[in-house]
């Protein structure tokens, strides 16, 4: 089976990218998959973008990347845009029993499907709270409580949630969910998760060579 490699949160940061790839030994054979974010606040965000252009990469569509392809900035360059537009909200690799996300999953059933990843909850989903119907929601930011669980603290499905989007810092790793964000572009570090078949990953991570934003 190829090594699926999938990568935190990397907000422009291109030159960890590089330092990570090449830890990690990347070929052509490597299945690379970007868990969202790989924008704004960062150093070289084209830079980025232009890479996984130019070697076929995969990502998901994070929270930060709808906010730049709605403003239309910086890398205004129409295949880049193209690019960001195109991400899907999540990939689903039944083979090895992963789901990518950038956000989260909603625990509302034990057998993935997209019906658990609606577009806010793919884009941004941290706590959960049950609804009059039993059935978990995503809390907004202002309205959590103590008592509103991380989603993926409660999720127990059929696939190994890779994801990112809430920085920590050190990879966290849940019963059925691996958090990648470890806020490189804030001085942390850039974090993979390297797959070499279901149920058989590693945890690889390079620092950031200074603080980009705060
Ligand atoms: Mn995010």
């Amino acid at each position: 089976m190829r090594r699926h490699i999938f990568i935190g949160d990397i907000h422009g940061c291109l030159d960890e990218v590089h330092d990570l790839l090449a830890k990690i030994g990347v070929t052509d054979s490597d299945r690379v998959v970007s868990l969202g974010d790989l924008t704004r606040k960062g150093p070289k965000v084209a830079g980025v973008i232009d890479l996984w252009i130019a070697r076929g990469y995969d990502a998901v569509l994070g929270n930060n990347d709808v906010k730049l392809t709605a403003r239309a900035t910086l890398v205004a360059s129409p295949r880049r845009i193209k690019f960001l537009r195109r991400l899907p909200l999540h990939l689903d690799f039944p083979k090895l029993g992963v789901v990518a996300v950038h956000g989260g999953v909603l625990p509302n059933s034990r057998s993935f499907d997209a019906s658990l990843v609606p577009r806010h909850a793919a884009l941004s989903l941290r706590h959960i709270r049950r609804d009059g119907s039993g059935k978990w929601s995503s809390v907004p930011k202002e309205k959590q409580a103590d008592s509103d669980p991380f989603w993926a603290d409660v999720w127990d499905g059929d696939r190994l949630v890779v994801y990112g989007h809430t920085p920590r810092r050190e990879p966290r790793v849940h019963k059925r969910a691996l958090g990648l964000d470890t806020g490189c572009v804030y001085g942390g570090k850039l974090t993979a998760a390297v797959f070499a078949g279901p149920e058989r990953w590693t945890l690889v991570s390079v620092p950031a060579r200074r603080k980009y934003a705060d």
